[in-house]
């Protein structure tokens, strides 16, 4: 069953009780920029319930999935970066450095980047 948790910081960005530089916001999904930007556009987009990883968030709800990709997709168009190319990235437990416990989709672009990934 999906829901909120109260000690996740994500969780927290989407109920207002932390503030976030909110670029774009859908009816289940929330995208805001990251506080420690890699590239000229680093926002990421967050399902507004908790879900640990994309993967667990495409098990539980496929159309909660696609409509953070689609926010992805709409954030990149505003940002202008979306004609010369950006990158997603959905980093997945401890080897891939996720930090926050809440599915997000990077969403980097403004300059080139290499391959691959460090
Ligand atoms: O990415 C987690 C990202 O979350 C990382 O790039 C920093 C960012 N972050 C951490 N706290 C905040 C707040 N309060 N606002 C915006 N961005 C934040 P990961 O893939 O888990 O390493």
């Amino acid at each position: 069953m999906a829901s909120t948790d109260p000690t996740c910081l994500f969780c927290r960005i989407v109920a207002r009780e932390i503030p976030a530089d909110v670029v774009a916001e859908s009816e289940t999904a929330l995208a805001f920029r990251d506080l420690e930007p890699q590239a000229p556009t680093h926002v990421l987009v967050v399902p507004k319930v908790h879900h640990p990883n994309a993967v667990a968030t495409g098990a539980a709800d496929p159309a909660l999935l696609a409509g953070v990709v689609a926010l992805a997709g709409e954030v990149a168009a505003g940002e202008g970066v979306a004609d010369s190319g950006y990158r997603l990235v959905a980093n997945t437990g401890k080897d891939a450095q996720q930090s926050v416990d809440h599915f997000h989709l990077h969403v980097l672009g403004g300059r080139a980047f290499g391959w691959p990934p460090g």
